[in-house]
């Protein structure tokens, strides 16, 4: 669990997305996000940055209890696979299997993004990204698709990442972060509170 990444020489900006609306053994869901952070600087090293937290109703609306949801980012020459694979380690120490109902979860990792990578290809990307919320909510892609083809969408997303990683911006759409932000309607922004 704890060996190092094979490294190589280029290191890219890594964002990945915390999400909790359930317990974990490190407590309530703002406990639970809190202590991911921890275990994130303990895996990814101290270079991780990580955001405020906020209160956000979930999405879809009446899906389940308020999340709290929050950002990291940091440098890593490791593979995307790689890292996709140790934030599926850390959210099954907090648990992740035992859900007491539909919507409820300990806790969410989501790979954000990994630079400027586009996976698998651009056309597969912009696929999932256009799917209507119909489809979205019955079909998940079998392969790791970057950047996240939500994050364009999500107040819960963006309000967080703005705080580590305001630049960093999206290779298909061209938009920084803090402009998929501004382009966010009010209300969905309004609903994401600073804890
Ligand atoms: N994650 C989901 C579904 N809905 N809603 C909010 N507010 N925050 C989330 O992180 C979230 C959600 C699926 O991962
Ligand atoms: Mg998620
Ligand atoms: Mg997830």
């Amino acid at each position: 669990m704890e060996q190092p990444f094979l490294r190589g020489t280029i290191e890219r900006l890594i964002l990945v997305a915390l999400g909790s609306n359930g317990d974990s053994p490190y407590g309530g869901a703002r406990a639970t996000v809190q202590g991911a952070g921890e275990v994130l600087r303990a895996a990814f090293g101290d270079g991780v940055a990580i955001s405020r937290l906020f209160a956000t109703p979930a999405f879809p609306a009446g899906s389940g209890p308020d999340f709290v949801n929050a950002a990291a980012a940091f440098h890593s020459a490791a593979a995307p696979g790689d890292i996709l694979t140790r934030l599926h380690e850390i959210e099954a120490e907090f648990g992740r299997t035992r859900r007491k109902r539909w919507g409820q979860r300990s806790l969410d990792l989501d790979l954000i993004a990994v630079g400027d990578l586009v996976l698998p290809d651009p056309v597969t990307q912009a696929h999932w990204r256009d799917l209507h919320l119909s489809e979205q909510q019955r079909k998940a892609p079998e392969e790791l698709i970057l950047p996240h083809p939500r994050i364009q969408d999500r107040a819960f997303v963006l309000v967080p990442l703005a705080d580590v990683a305001d630049g960093w911006r999206h290779p298909e759409l061209g938009l920084t972060v803090a402009q998929m932000y501004a382009a966010c309607p009010e209300p969905e922004i309004a609903g994401v509170k600073p804890l």
